[in-house]
């Protein structure tokens, strides 16, 4: 149960083999020896720069590629960034992550930027970024204004990556979440499956987050199909492409056993998922989500539901702790 970052693919692959009921019983072992149990951690999201963005990455809606009929908007003013983040501590959430579809930040935008980190860190709240690829002056500007964590997702696959997105490469992602980790910001960086990518493709996304310095967060996303986007057209076409909930649980219980230390996120998708899903996701190690009626664009599962859902389950919030999240053990 050490944190190790040299696993082969071959031992990702293992684990993906393993019969479902032992997978989950190593997943479960691991998380309950280094994350207290029945805790997740809540985060939530804000857009503060909606569409219009240059890049064709193929599942999103934000790109000028897509024909998804969003309306672009300009970056939000920080005091009605900072309405939404109190509204979103209001509800119980530890975590405001603020996002902008861009390819990268302008430097004319980082003044404003810093002026919405230090305005949420003031009220209390974790601070989160994504904002796309970000220069080595740039994450130190932002690790700076107190920023506690960055999110810059690697999203599938090294193979798999020009299949998605060819506006910037794999190493492009990386060069980033170096200057990221430089700067001394908390990385939280994950990807997507369901996008029609093959096994082999999990395990070449699961293998590279585990061969890097494990991010402090690996948010696992279900592709959320958004009709005018390349794939989630491509989902509607061929229903046979989207991915079963097993397997999606699957991915989950392999990122907890490979990242032992790393939080979690069972992110976007939980919109259209069974709570049973759920459920199976947070026995595989999952201990952290997004609240909130929305995600960035997307509509998320929703305050209401989540509460009931946790209930349920006998989850609670974990308590928000900046920086001290990995020495959280039993
Ligand atoms: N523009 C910045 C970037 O790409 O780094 C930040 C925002 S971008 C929307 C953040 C992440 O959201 C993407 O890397 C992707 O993993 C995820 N995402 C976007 N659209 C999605 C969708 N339709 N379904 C699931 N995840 C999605
Ligand atoms: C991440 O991995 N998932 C979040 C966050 N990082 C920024 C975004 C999910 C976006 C879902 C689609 C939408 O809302 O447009
Ligand atoms: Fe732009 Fe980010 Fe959407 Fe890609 S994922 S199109 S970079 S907003």
């Amino acid at each position: 149960m050490t944190v190790r970052t040299d696993w082969t693919r071959e031992e990702i692959a293992a684990l993906f083999d393993l019969p479902f009921a032992d997978l989950m019983y190593e997943a479960q072992t691991v998380h309950r020896a280094r994350h207290p149990r029945n805790e997740v951690q809540l985060s939530t999201l804000l857009s503060i720069k909606t569409g219009g963005c240059p890049e064709d990455c193929g599942y999103c809606s934000q790109s000028t590629q897509a024909d998804s009929g969003l309306k672009a908007t300009k970056l939000m003013d920080v005091q009605a960034v900072l309405q939404a983040a109190a509204q979103a501590k209001d509800h119980g959430s530890g975590r405001f992550c603020m996002g902008a579809a861009w390819r990268s930040p302008k430097d004319r935008d980082m003044p404003r930027i810093i002026e919405m980190v230090k305005g949420v860190r003031q009220m209390g709240m974790e601070t989160c970024m994504t904002l796309g690829m970000l220069s080595e002056g740039q994450a130190r500007q932002l690790a700076e204004a107190g920023l506690d964590y960055y999110n810059h997702n690697i999203d599938t696959s090294p193979e798999n990556y020009a299949n998605v997105i060819t506006t910037r490469s794999f190493e492009d992602r990386i060069e980033t979440l170096e200057n990221v980790r430089a700067a001394g910001i908390n990385v939280c960086c994950g990807g997507i499956v369901g996008m029609g990518e093959t096994r082999a493709d999990r395990i070449g996304f699961i293998h590279a987050l585990a061969t890097m310095p494990h991010p402090e967060s690996v948010p696992i996303n279900a592709l959320v199909p958004v009709k005018g986007t390349v794939l989630g057209d491509m989902l509607a076409d061929t229903p046979m492409a989207k991915i079963d909930e097993t397997e999606f649980v699957r991915t989950v219980a392999v990122a907890r056993i490979a990242m032992p230390a790393s939080m979690v996120r069972l992110s976007a998708g939980r919109e259209s998922m069974s709570e049973a899903c759920q459920a199976l996701c947070f026995m595989a190690g999952a201990n952290s989500i997004f609240t909130g009626d929305r995600l960035l664009t997307a509509p998320n599962a929703g305050d209401d539901s989540d509460a009931r859902l946790f209930a349920k389950l006998g989850v609670v919030a974990m308590e928000a702790a900046p920086h001290g999240h990995l020495e959280a053990a039993e």
